[in-house]
């Protein structure tokens, strides 16, 4: 194909008319919405995907058919860029015009003009492997999406129903065949194969980990879990909850990682015994929040600021008893959604950076480090390797038995390591893993450092682009005079920290606090809560009883 297929493309857009009232938008999670609206979309995102793949000298380009931790009515489609990382912003931009196009024609002259602009050579052919999570709106979405690849004769393999971590693991591994960068097999076997090999190897000589419950959210999760269970033999054993795939209404319904972290509590189907530690996954897998219950069968979670404070202090003994501690820095990545406790206690060991909240922010930022450790607290996260530290650890020749050792488990780190993406299930593998080595308990893990009590909470407003904000979205700079209104209120609250931003994923604008008390950080939370419904003119009739 050497020029635009417009009447191919034209004739088969109209099948996929777009929903005259909806504007969509490219955000953080790419489009995301109900997904009984998105026909349209995947079929454009089709045709996006070609193109990006043909811009990138025909590099293979993923797209995930997802909406994570959303309901389950709720769907999404995102792009995926060769080597497993998220699409560069300045296509985000690309793909919401091609989105918002009102017509077929209007849409043929759009992707006509962005061909024009980024110069693409359309006689370049395009590549792109796609897959889905469980939920119901999938197959026809896919089918969308399938008719927007065939409309610019894309190559496409289909990776089936899988997680979105395996999906970009797959785009890195098409991408790096046969080269040094080589990051695996290209296949779901070979996936399961390199994290369980390692997760074996790094277990070896310790004593076996308890059972690990793992609550998959109802969702794609437990497919991929209830795969590994064959490939972990008898040297870990994994019990699935919440695996319910098939059952209408029940992903992410009162359960998952999204619920335990938002609600602070169990999911309701979930019993613990004294002691028993367990974790769940969110709806496509790329979350994981740890708990357990102590002697008195009292609830305490594990949230990603937790796991960066585990892992990191691991890698860290590891690089210095491997005697690489002079060239190999570790450093941490947080956003704002990060406790407070768990920033200082990291602060005062390692370098630690906060960016703006999505993970292409935290990604890129990672990217800085030799060993780059980023987990939002909600439990997206992985740990970057540069190829320079991957490169030393390989070929660095060891002069004493412990120093062989260290230098062993840090490569069977870096492959237990999802290094495309945060990745709930290779999460969980490197955790206990880390957990055994260290021959800690849940109770040893959470005592690092104590959580400040916090809250989240979440406005509807009428414009969420009237909040700006600055300084990694931890002072607001618009509405003028709001940011000195919080400021007032929190110096009011002991160890008190409040913020506001607009939301990536929702219409709504958040709200986070936390203070010495868990009272303290609720009513903080609340009365931010009040300023900006009273800043976006809500109706004061309407506003919300705990805001006032
Ligand atoms: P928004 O809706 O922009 O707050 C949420 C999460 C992000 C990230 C994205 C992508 C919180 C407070 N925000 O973003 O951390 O995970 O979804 O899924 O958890
Ligand atoms: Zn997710």
């Amino acid at each position: 194909m050497t020029i635009l297929p417009i009447e191919e493309i034209k004739e088969r857009s109209d099948r996929h008319p777009k929903p005259s009232d909806v504007k969509f938008q490219y955000g953080t999670a790419g489009f995301r919405t109900l997904g009984k609206t998105l026909d349209s979309v995947l079929f454009r995102v089709g045709v996006l995907a070609a193109l990006r793949s043909k811009k990138l000298d025909g590099k293979t380009i993923g797209v995930m058919v997802t909406a994570s931790h959303n309901p389950e009515p709720d769907n999404g489609v995102k792009l995926v860029d060769p080597r497993g990382e998220m699409l560069e912003s300045s296509w985000e931009a690309h793909a919401t015009a091609l989105a918002n196009a009102p017509s077929s024609v209007a849409f043929v002259a759009a992707v006509d003009e962005l061909v024009k602009t980024t110069k693409i050579d359309l006689s370049i052919p395009a590549r792109v492997v796609y897959a889905r999570d469980t939920r119901p709106t999938g197959p026809q979405l896919v089918a969308a999406l399938k008719d927007g690849l065939e409309a610019m004769k894309a190559e496409y393999r289909d990776a089936g129903i899988t997680t979105t971590p395996v999906l970009h693991y797959l785009v890195r591994t098409i991408n790096t065949k046969g080269t040094k960068d080589s990051y695996g097999e290209d296949t779901e076997e070979g996936y399961l194969t390199k994290i369980s090999d390692a997760f074996k190897k790094l277990l070896a000589g310790k004593a076996t980990p308890p059972p690990l419950l793992i609550d998959c959210a109802n969702g794609v999760g437990a497919l991929m879990a209830e795969r590994f269970k064959a490939y972990l033999g008898d040297t870990f054993s994994i019990n699935l909850v919440n695996a319910a795939i098939d059952t209408p209404g029940a992903l992410n319904n009162s359960c998952g990682a999204d619920f335990v972290k938002v609600n602070q509590k169990l999911p309701p189907s979930i019993t613990l015994q004294p002691g028993q530690r367990a974790c769940s996954l969110d709806g496509d897998a790329d979350r994981i929040i740890f708990y357990y219950a102590d002697e008195r069968g009292q609830f305490h979670m594990l949230d990603g600021d937790k796991i960066t404070a585990l892992v990191a202090s691991f890698i860290v003994e590891l690089v210095k008893a491997a005697g690489l501690d002079e060239h190999i820095k570790v450093g941490v990545i947080q956003t704002a959604y990060a406790n407070g406790s768990s920033t200082k206690y990291l602060s005062g060991r390692l370098p630690v950076k906060c960016v703006p909240t999505g993970v292409k922010h935290l990604h890129h930022a990672a990217e800085h480090y030799d060993v780059g450790v980023y987990f939002e607290a909600n439990g997206h996260g992985t740990v970057l390797f540069s190829p320079a530290a991957q490169e030393l650890i390989s070929s660095h020749i060891s002069s004493t038995l412990a120093q062989s050792t260290a230098i062993t488990h840090l490569k069977n780190v870096i492959d237990v390591i999802n290094q495309t993406v945060g990745d709930a299930l290779s999460d969980a593998f490197l955790v206990e893993a880390v957990l055994a080595h260290k021959s800690y308990s849940g109770v040893e893990w959470d005592s690092l450092y104590s959580d400040l009590p916090n809250r989240l909470v979440k406005v509807v407003v009428g414009d969420r682009n009237a909040f700006e904000t600055e300084d990694a979205e931890r002072r607001l700079v618009s509405p003028l005079g709001l940011q000195a209104k919080i400021n007032e209120l929190v110096r009011r609250y002991e160890g008190g920290r409040s913020f506001v931003r607009p939301s990536g994923t929702e219409d709504v604008v958040r709200v986070y606090a936390e203070a010495v008390s868990r009272p303290e950080a609720d009513e903080l939370a609340f009365r931010v809560a009040g300023l900006v419904y009273d800043e976006a003119g809500g109706d004061p009739s309407r506003k919300p009883k705990e805001f006032l």
